[in-house]
């Protein structure tokens, strides 16, 4: 048995569920509502003791981590491979996924809460802090609770956007260096990991990542989005 719980096509749940479909591996598709918030039953907490997603569980062996998955993804199941065979090259593939995890992704995770708070201010003040006491991840409820009660400030939101810049400036420079992908002659998990938070940055900061102001990255999203197994994640209906 091999089944994905996961929020759908975004961000790090977009890292291992592209990566199962592209290498046409059957799977459970466990899809869970963070607006209902399906996360937090008993039943998931039970498999996903800090309550977040992606998680895989295979037969009975449970995968947390989205980098961590793909990189076990690739070792089970090696058809269609999406790492690369030399050791160097292999090597800057991981060094970007990393930089993704611990850069990348808390620096948009910022700006993405914060889109959030309208929806969460709305939410009854009694309702949001049982719902808080349900989540077992320190840094998580930390950004629950802020965007509950005033979002993000100003401060902050400019330091997250000046590092997505960064990001930015820096996928441009390696794209020009290197071609069509992020390392070496072929699409890997590389590229897997920065397109599931780089279509965030388009979308919240055109004047960052746009046809103009970042020609490389947005070509690479293109190429990215016309392979069928992006159009094939793209095509589920994930009702939220
Ligand atoms: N480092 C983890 C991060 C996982 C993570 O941040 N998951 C978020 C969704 S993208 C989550 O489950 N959040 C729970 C919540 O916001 O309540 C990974 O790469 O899998």
């Amino acid at each position: 048995m091999l089944a994905l719980y996961h929020f759908g096509p975004v961000a790090n749940s977009l890292t291992p569920l592209l990566c199962l479909i592209e290498k046409g591996v059957d799977f459970d598709d466990r899809f869970l509502s963070s607006r209902r918030w399906e996360h937090h039953t008993a039943e998931f907490q039970a498999i996903s003791p800090e309550g977040m997603v992606p998680v895989l569980v295979h037969d009975d062996r449970i995968v947390t981590e989205s980098t961590v998955i793909n990189e076990y993804l690739e070792d089970v199941f090696p058809a269609m491979p999406l790492r690369p065979a030399d050791p160097w090259t292999r090597a800057r593939m991981r060094v970007w996924t990393k930089y993704v995890d611990e850069f990348f992704c808390p620096a948009l995770t910022v700006l993405g809460a914060h889109g959030a708070t309208p929806f969460v201010s709305q939410i009854d003040k009694d309702e949001m802090q049982r719902r808080l006491e349900r989540m077992p991840n320190a840094e998580v409820r930390k950004k629950w609770a802020i965007i509950s009660e005033r979002g993000f400030d100003e401060a902050e939101l400019a330091e997250a956007r000046s590092r997505l810049k960064r990001v930015i400036d820096k996928m441009e420079a390696a794209l020009a260096d290197n071609g069509d992908w992020i390392v070496g002659d072929a699409y890997s998990l590389a590229d897997i990991k920065l397109y599931s938070m780089a279509p965030g940055v388009e979308r919240i900061l055109p004047d960052i990542c746009s046809e103009t102001a970042s020609p490389n990255v947005f070509a690479w999203l293109r190429r990215i989005e016309a392979r069928p197994a992006v159009q094939q994640m793209r095509g589920k209906d994930y009702a939220r």
